[in-house]
């Protein structure tokens, strides 16, 4: 295929870049942390969309190579940002179970100089799926290098609170599909609701997605979401936007 060619040599010849989407917090006011999220500037084709070329990253286990890329450069960013501002990390399946993955975040880590609290990595439940017994022993590995760990897309799996139940997750991210109708849908707020409720009952975070609007954001809030991520608040930015962002006050 000519987009895995091309994938081959995207990270040799410097075309992946980091676009940081802030994670605001309601209830300290300020922004929380930023999600690193991939762009691959192609040759010819321009701005691809990591749902265009992960897939094929994964097929042919270039997402490895992708992913340390990601997880070096997301936390020597990071160490430029004041110490309560946390960077989350995308970690696909494949390359969370692939064998050097520990050493890639312990490499990314003591080569930033991060602190590992700051580093939020961000699993699917897709992780599961091949069995829970070694993955739930890596994020017990990797938390105890004082990593957090995020539950991504929540909601959309098929059996998310059997997960809840294997890992103490530092954070759920709930899915774009319940914020999106939350301000007007009654299923929707309610299902936003318990999962904020559930999340709360286990000591963990939670990240409402995709939030656009006022009236989702006033929605959320009134339910006790601390954390939200959208349009609303702000694009992804690039580096430099993102320190500014950090620098300017509210
Ligand atoms: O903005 P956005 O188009 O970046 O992201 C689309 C999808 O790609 C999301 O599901 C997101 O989690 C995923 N994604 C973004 N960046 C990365 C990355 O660095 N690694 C992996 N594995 N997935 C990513
Ligand atoms: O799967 P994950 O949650 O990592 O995906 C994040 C994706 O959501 C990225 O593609 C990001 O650009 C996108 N995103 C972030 N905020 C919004 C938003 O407010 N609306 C929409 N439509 N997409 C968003
Ligand atoms: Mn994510
Ligand atoms: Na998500």
């Amino acid at each position: 295929r000519e987009l895995e060619l091309d994938l081959r040599e995207a990270v040799a010849q410097g075309q992946f870049t980091l676009a940081f989407q802030p994670i605001f917090d309601l209830k300290a006011d300020r922004i929380g942390g930023f999600e690193a999220l991939l762009r691959w500037q192609h040759p010819t084709r321009g701005w691809l969309s990591p749902t265009e070329f992960i897939p094929v990253a994964e097929e042919t286990g270039l997402i490895v190579p992708i992913g340390e890329w990601v997880m070096r450069e997301a936390c020597r960013t990071a160490i430029r940002w004041p110490e309560h501002v946390r960077i989350a990390v995308n970690v696909s399946a494949l390359q969370f179970r692939s064998p050097g993955f520990q050493s890639v975040v312990l490499q990314a880590l003591a080569a930033s100089g991060l602190e590992p609290r700051r580093l939020e990595v961000e699993i699917t439940e897709s992780v599961f799926l091949d069995g829970e017994g070694p993955v739930v022993a890596l994020l017990h590995r990797l938390r105890a290098m004082g990593v957090r760990i995020a539950l991504d897309d929540f909601g959309t799996g098929y059996s998310s609170l059997s997960y809840l139940r294997s890992f103490p997750f530092d954070k759920i991210k709930i899915d774009r599909s319940f914020v999106i109708p939350v301000a007007e849908d009654k299923s929707a707020a309610a299902i936003v609701q318990a999962i904020i409720d559930l999340a709360a009952a286990l000591k963990t975070d939670t990240t409402a997605e995709g939030v656009e609007t006022e009236e989702q954001l006033a929605a959320l809030r009134a339910q006790g979401c601390g954390t939200i991520q959208g349009y609303l608040f702000s694009r992804p930015v690039d580096a430099g936007a993102a320190t500014t962002m950090l620098a300017t006050p509210m």
